[in-house]
């Protein structure tokens, strides 16, 4: 239900930046969080995922109806970090459903537009909502989407910086356009979430995420995503 009209998909290549094992040896973890994208209609949520998965861009991408599912992974030395990504519509009408998808994610990514100071705005309302609501330790990323529009410029660097850092927050200008910065900030919450053997499971309050083994990850040997 809360799939429909979703633009499912699941990818594993490696996303640039992870790290290199030369060998494609099978060796260390397998850890898995549920990411979770919010944000006002149209910042390009659906376009970073798009990008990030599949390493496209369209320049008509359509509206997103409930929420689309995908995954992907990234290697980070001897981790392996799957990502379940729920990207969410934006539109006022499905704002009721977010809780679903932000319920025991351990990691978000709250997306706004440079060149429109109400979807800042918005975003700011999303990370509120975001730490009364959320799991207590979820890790939460701000994203200035279509830093390509420079000349359109209405959200300065400065002051959506200042404002990650007063609320403990990652943030980067990204541009699902041009790729800049869209593995890199998925990359910068892998590095941050906790990884522990103790892992609570995935949906869990715990805000940790979980270790699978390896014969559990059942998309594609896992290796590949290292070669
Ligand atoms: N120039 C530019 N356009 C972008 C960028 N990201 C997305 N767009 C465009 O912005 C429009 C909206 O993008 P979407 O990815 O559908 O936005 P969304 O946040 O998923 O919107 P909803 O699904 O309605 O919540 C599309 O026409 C995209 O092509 C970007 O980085 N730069
Ligand atoms: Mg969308």
């Amino acid at each position: 239900m809360a799939n429909r009209g979703n633009q499912a998909g699941t990818a594993t290549a490696a996303a640039g930046g992870a790290a290199q094992r030369p060998n494609g040896a099978t060796q260390g973890k397998i850890c898995q969080f549920k990411l979770v994208l919010l944000g006002e209609s149209a910042v390009g949520k659906s376009s970073l995922v798009l990008r990030f998965v599949k390493g496209q861009f369209h320049e008509y991408q359509e509206s997103t109806i409930g929420a689309a599912f995908l995954t992907q992974t990234v290697c980070l030395d001897d981790t392996t970090v799957k990502f379940e990504i729920w990207d969410t519509a934006g539109q006022e009408r499905y704002h009721s459903l977010a809780p679903m998808y932000y319920r025991g994610a351990q990691a978000a990514i709250v997306v706004y537009d440079i060149t429109n100071q109400d979807t800042f705005g918005r975003a700011k309302v999303w990370v509120k909502e975001l730490q009364r609501q959320a799991s207590p330790n979820i890790v939460i990323a701000l994203a200035g989407n279509k830093a390509d529009l420079a000349a359109k410029r209405a959200v300065e660097f400065d002051e959506a910086k200042g404002y990650a850092e007063e609320n403990g927050l990652l943030f980067m200008e990204t541009s699902a356009k041009t790729a800049m910065n869209v593995n890199d900030i998925f990359l910068a919450i892998a590095k941050k979430l906790p990884k522990n053997d103790g892992a609570g499971g995935v949906g869990g309050s715990s805000g940790q995420g979980r270790r699978l083994d390896r014969a559990e990850d059942g998309n594609k040997p896992a290796s590949s995503c290292c070669k």
